[in-house]
């Protein structure tokens, strides 16, 4: 039996030399050892200012940049999320396990909430809960990503050992796969690179 992984990629704008480096490079490699499942996490998208409009255009295009980077269907499972309905009702259970404390310390919200000071939205705050339902649905129990994950991986482990303290064993301990290039540097030379177009912008508006 191979063990099972799970790794999603939002659909927030056109991939870039980090996110392949980082994560999808990974990804097509480990399908000749792992059960791989893998997700275009549309449902996080949304937590970040959107158009609607270009939306369903921006997910098929994420999909066929993972088929042309190597994910192969007939080895991996490839899916969108919001198209399996069991992620997002995981969450709402593993919401009730979750500590507001512990997600106040995220730094991906720290970070996003001081991007997107005009949508500061729970949504954004309870992102991580969605991400640990997205990888224990499937009781996967390796994580391949970037460095800026690892915290939130941390975060799944928590969430298994809280849910399976208060109803029983059910969810594994996962652990991050982080490629070694761990965090792929932006245009500015300091922040991560990121497919956040307003990220170029403010870099356009403001330069040091
Ligand atoms: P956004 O910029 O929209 O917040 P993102 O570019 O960080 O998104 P995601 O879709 O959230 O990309 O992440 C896909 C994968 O790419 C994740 O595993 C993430 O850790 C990895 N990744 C993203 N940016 C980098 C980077 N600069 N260096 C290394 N890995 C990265
Ligand atoms: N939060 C991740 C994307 C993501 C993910 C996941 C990664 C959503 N669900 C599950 C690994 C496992 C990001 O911002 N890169």
């Amino acid at each position: 039996m191979k063990e099972t992984l799970f790794s999603g990629i939002q659909p927030t704008g056109e991939l870039h030399i980090g996110n392949y480096l980082g994560a999808i490079r990974n990804w097509v490699a480990l399908q000749e050892t792992y059960d791989c499942v893998y997700s275009v996490v549309d449902y996080h998208a949304i937590t970040i200012e959107y158009d609607a409009a270009t939306f369903p255009a921006r997910i098929m295009n994420a999909v066929i940049m993972l088929l042309a980077c190597g994910i192969d269907p007939r080895k991996a499972r490839l899916f969108v999320q919001s198209h399996v309905p069991e992620h997002t009702e995981l969450a709402w259970v593993f919401s009730s396990v979750t500590p507001m404390g512990e997600l106040g310390r995220m730094t991906q919200f720290k970070e996003k909430s001081e991007q997107h000071r005009q949508n500061v939205n729970a949504g954004l705050f309870t992102y991580p809960v969605l991400q640990a339902a997205d990888i224990l649905v499937y009781k996967a129990t390796r994580v391949p990503v970037g460095e800026d994950q690892v915290q939130h991986i941390e975060l799944t482990r928590e969430v298994a050992r809280a849910f399976n303290a208060r109803y029983g064993a059910v969810f594994p301990e996962c652990q991050a796969i982080v490629s070694k290039a761990r965090r792929i540097l932006g245009l500015d030379g300091k922040a991560k690179m990121s497919k956040s177009l307003n990220n170029y912008l403010g870099l356009m508006e403001s330069p040091e």
